[in-house]
């Protein structure tokens, strides 16, 4: 039996990221779209990064999430390796509470881009509905799954707050 070919990849900067990486991989499952989850650092393994970015493309990967904390260089080293779309996620966990990384990711000069999402899970689950939506532009099933999942998301909002 042959596996789903992914075609997100969720790259992080340390197995410690994981915690919160997993929420992309999460919702990514619940559209029902494959992604290849791995532990890459730019600083400590910077040449799993450009031998994994040298065939992501021909082997199937359509959009790269990337989620590192403190001096988060791996979006933007990544960005600069590959022609695919590059979603950052910055990551907390450091003295300075994700800031650090979210301008990190941020600030990226001119030139290559890096869209960026907020820090955390929040993050996470939302660089997988992007990558999702970016998908969807070729690929009517996935739309309909993600029209589908912003229609329960509706439903489960209360018209009114929760008195006790
Ligand atoms: C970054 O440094 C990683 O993305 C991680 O968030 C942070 C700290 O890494 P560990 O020391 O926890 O492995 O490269």
């Amino acid at each position: 039996m042959s596996e789903v070919r992914a075609r997100v990849a969720i790259l992080m900067g340390s197995p410690n990221d994981w915690s919160v990486m997993q929420a992309a991989e999460k919702m990514l499952e619940e559209l029902g779209i494959a992604s290849d989850a791995r532990v890459i650092s730019a600083h400590r393994t910077p040449q799993r990064l450009t031998q994994y970015l040298a065939t992501a493309e021909q082997d199937g990967i359509e959009v790269v999430i990337a989620g590192a904390g403190m001096a988060a260089h791996l979006a933007g080293v990544t960005a600069a390796h590959t022609m695919l779309p590059v979603l950052g996620v910055p990551l907390p966990g450091s003295d300075l509470g994700g800031l650090d990384a979210l301008l990190a990711t941020v600030q990226m000069p001119g030139g290559i881009p890096v869209a960026t999402f907020a820090i955390g899970k929040a993050g996470a689950k939302n660089a997988a509905l992007f990558a999702a939506a970016i998908l969807a532009r070729g690929d009517e099933a996935i739309r309909e799954r993600l029209a589908k999942f912003r229609e329960a998301q509706s439903a489960g909002v209360p018209e009114r707050p929760p008195r006790g």
